[in-house]
């Protein structure tokens, strides 16, 4: 009966008696609520955008950059119709999303669909369950999500409130960054020369660099924060970035995060915080009641140990109590944020993060552990086969790639799910990806001499409810860096971390497994490793890559094909009819 009602019932109940709470109560409970449909088109067109005195034609949703905010609540069904009208191909990802049996929706190009050429189109029809709070879509199709994404806000349904007092306002903001060249052309040339591709040239909020760069447009290109005094703002964060890591920090403000890849965490304080590609914070501020200037800077800087280069520069938005003319914006002292390779501020902020395991969002971490699988994660290389102008622009005249457990992945030209749905996998995939280095070496000390991957599309067959833990190792190979990691079709529990070599006879002893943080991006830590569970409960083809699209496009991933279980919702269904075929 409690399914059938809708929310429109739960919310005109007018509870007196126990019975009636209860039933309110259970109403609301995650997953149970039926939900509305919300319905969304995504034209995707070409458009004219300047910034940093650079005017250039970039690919957008509905001619917006970033693109259209969506807006839905937990337990709600979301319908996006999707028209490729530019001259790429193109998919979408519903990033964090879980997609229970609704694998054909996921979007990565090639694991869960092919790409939808030039003209095609194509509907994304899934529902929302079990989570709340702020996740975000992006194109899922070589670098172009560089423009092409948005705000997923997901409301808890109606009636049921925020474990934390209800801010006057919600504001998305979506970090990101801004290339003068055309992303496609840039990982186009670095995969050519095999080189590091050319960094972005700002970083952004929601798509504005600010007063700190030449030529940044005075107060039309900054992003402004207008606050009221003694008010509490949530910033839904997002780090949209293709290929940094991101410091955040308000100047003379504290934030509270709360909330963190759609799922709330205990409440913590911090001045700076460290946000990575893919990741998503919910985080509260409240505006001072007699604030000492009228305006504050907001700013973000790069996190990174690369021995390549990067966007070294410092972006700025402004929080304003008093409106500000442009020309005062470039005065405001820009929070004090840690160098861009001071690992250790990193480390004190990420240790913070606790699930709130309460009564009404248990932590369902998983105890036992039906299979085990060591990843070691880094960089690597190929040998100089058709060099440029005689070279490669690589280590030592290779080219860069990067992999897992040496295996660096090669996108296949089908559909894996589809391949997995027809059970036709020759000359698709192999479903031997290994479950540990078949070479062991000191991951975090000196590297190998011969740093050369394997390449294939290798997956992990999973059955249906395994209880899986995968300990992420970073290697030291080409310099050691953090990876933010990304799974696909679920969350997972962070349910250990430490720097060095993982030692499975120490470190499995300091595990949590009573409030580990729920999420679907960690970084692995540089020169470090994290340990993740989850259950293979959700059938598909499910892609877990780094979230620096660089490398990501060096090979950075693999996938889990997960089984179908024996009862009729443990199935994977058919796939849509308009699925685009490659
Ligand atoms: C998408 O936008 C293009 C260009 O503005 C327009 O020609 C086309 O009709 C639009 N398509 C849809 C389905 O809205
Ligand atoms: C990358 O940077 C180099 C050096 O500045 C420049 O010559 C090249 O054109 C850039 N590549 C792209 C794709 O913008
Ligand atoms: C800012 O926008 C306003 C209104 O659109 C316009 O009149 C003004 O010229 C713009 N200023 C700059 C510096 O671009
Ligand atoms: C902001 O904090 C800094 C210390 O981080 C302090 O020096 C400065 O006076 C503060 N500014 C305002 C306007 O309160
Ligand atoms: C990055 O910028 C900071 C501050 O401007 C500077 O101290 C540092 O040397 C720069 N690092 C690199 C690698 O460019
Ligand atoms: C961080 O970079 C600075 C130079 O910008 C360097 O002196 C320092 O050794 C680096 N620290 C680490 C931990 O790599
Ligand atoms: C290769 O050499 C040609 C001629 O010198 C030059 O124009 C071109 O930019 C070079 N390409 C690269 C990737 O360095
Ligand atoms: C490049 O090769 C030289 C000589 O073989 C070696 O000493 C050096 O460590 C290599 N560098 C890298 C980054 O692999
Ligand atoms: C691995 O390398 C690190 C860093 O060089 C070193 O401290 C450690 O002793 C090495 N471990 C082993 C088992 O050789
Ligand atoms: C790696 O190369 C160094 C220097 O060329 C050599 O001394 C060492 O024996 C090599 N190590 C292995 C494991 O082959
Ligand atoms: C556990 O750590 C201690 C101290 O760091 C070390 O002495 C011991 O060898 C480690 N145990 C194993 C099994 O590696
Ligand atoms: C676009 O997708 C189609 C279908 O998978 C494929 O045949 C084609 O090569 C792709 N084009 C590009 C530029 O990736
Ligand atoms: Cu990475």
């Amino acid at each position: 009966m409690a399914m059938g009602m809708g929310m429109g019932s739960a919310r005109r109940l007018r509870c007196a008696s126990p019975a009636c709470l209860l039933l309110a109560f259970l109403l609301a409970m995650p997953g149970l609520t039926a939900g509305l449909t919300r319905r969304y088109t995504f034209n995707v067109t070409m458009a004219t955008v300047t910034r940093l005195c650079t005017t250039k034609s970039i690919p957008t949703v509905n001619g917006r950059f970033p693109g259209p905010r969506i807006t839905v609540r937990e337990g709600d069904r979301l319908v996006v119709s999707v028209h490729n009208n530019i001259n790429n191909n193109v998919t979408f990802h519903w990033h964090g999303v879980r997609q229970l049996r609704s694998a054909w929706a996921d979007g990565p190009a090639y694991i869960t669909q092919c790409p939808m050429r030039p003209g095609q189109s194509y509907v994304y029809n899934f529902r929302i369950v079990g989570q709340r709070g702020t996740l975000w879509w992006h194109a899922h199709f070589s670098w172009l999500r560089a423009t092409l994404h948005g705000p997923l806000v997901i409301l808890p349904p109606r009636g049921v409130p925020y474990p934390f007092p209800k801010p006057y306002r919600e504001v998305p903001l979506m970090l990101g960054e801004w290339f003068n060249a055309d992303p496609e052309a840039v990982i186009k040339q670095a995969l050519q020369t095999g080189g590091g591709p050319n960094v972005s040239d700002a970083y952004t909020f929601n798509g504005f660099p600010g007063p700190t760069y030449n030529c940044s447009g005075g107060g039309n290109s900054t992003f402004k924060l207008k606050v009221k005094p003694g008010r509490t703002y949530m910033l839904r964060l997002i780090n949209a970035a293709l290929n940094d890591e991101l410091f955040f920090a308000v100047a003379n403000h504290t934030l509270t995060v709360v909330q963190a890849d759609a799922s709330y965490v205990k409440p913590f304080a911090a001045t700076t915080l460290v946000i990575s590609p893919g990741q998503t914070m919910d985080v509260l501020l409240t505006a001072a009641t007699n604030p000492s200037s009228t305006a504050f800077a907001i700013a973000v800087a790069p996190y990174t140990n690369t021995v390549g280069t990067f966007d070294n520069t410092t972006a700025t938005a402004v929080l304003e109590y008093t409106p500000q003319r442009p020309a005062a914006l470039r005065g405001l002292p820009a929070p004090p944020l840690p160098r861009y390779n001071d690992t250790g501020a990193v480390t004190n902020f990420s240790s913070n993060f606790r699930s709130l395991a309460s009564a009404r969002y248990p932590a369902r971490v998983p105890l036992s552990v039906d299979r085990s699988f060591f990843f070691a994660v880094g960089l690597g290389a190929d040998p100089c086969q058709s060099p440029v102008n005689g070279t490669c622009q690589g280590p030592n005249n290779t080219r860069f790639a990067a992999s897992i457990n040496n295996v660096s992945f090669v996108m296949p030209k089908t559909s894996l799910l589809q391949a997995h749905y027809q059970r036709r996998y020759n000359g698709v995939l192999a479903a031997n990806f290994p479950a540990a280095p078949l070479r062991k070496f000191n991951y975090t000390g000196t590297p190998p001499n011969n740093t050369f991957v394997t390449h294939g599309t290798r997956v992990v067959p999973l059955a249906f409810n395994t209880s899986v833990e995968v300990v992420l190792q970073d290697t030291s190979i080409q310099g050691a860096e953090s990876h933010p990691l990304h799974l696909h079709g679920y969350d997972f529990h962070v349910v250990g971390t430490g720097f060095g070599n993982y030692d499975a006879a120490n470190d499995t002893a300091k595990y949590n497994l009573v409030d580990p943080v729920q999420r679907n991006t960690i970084s692995v830590p540089t020169a470090g490793w994290v340990a993740i569970r989850f259950v293979a409960n959700n059938p598909g083809v499910w892609i877990m890559h780094c979230h620096l699209d660089v490398h990501l496009s060096w090979g950075l991933s693999m996938a889990w094909l997960v089984n179908d279980g024996p009862l009729p919702n443990q199935k994977l269904p058919p796939p849509p009819s308009d699925i685009p075929t490659c």
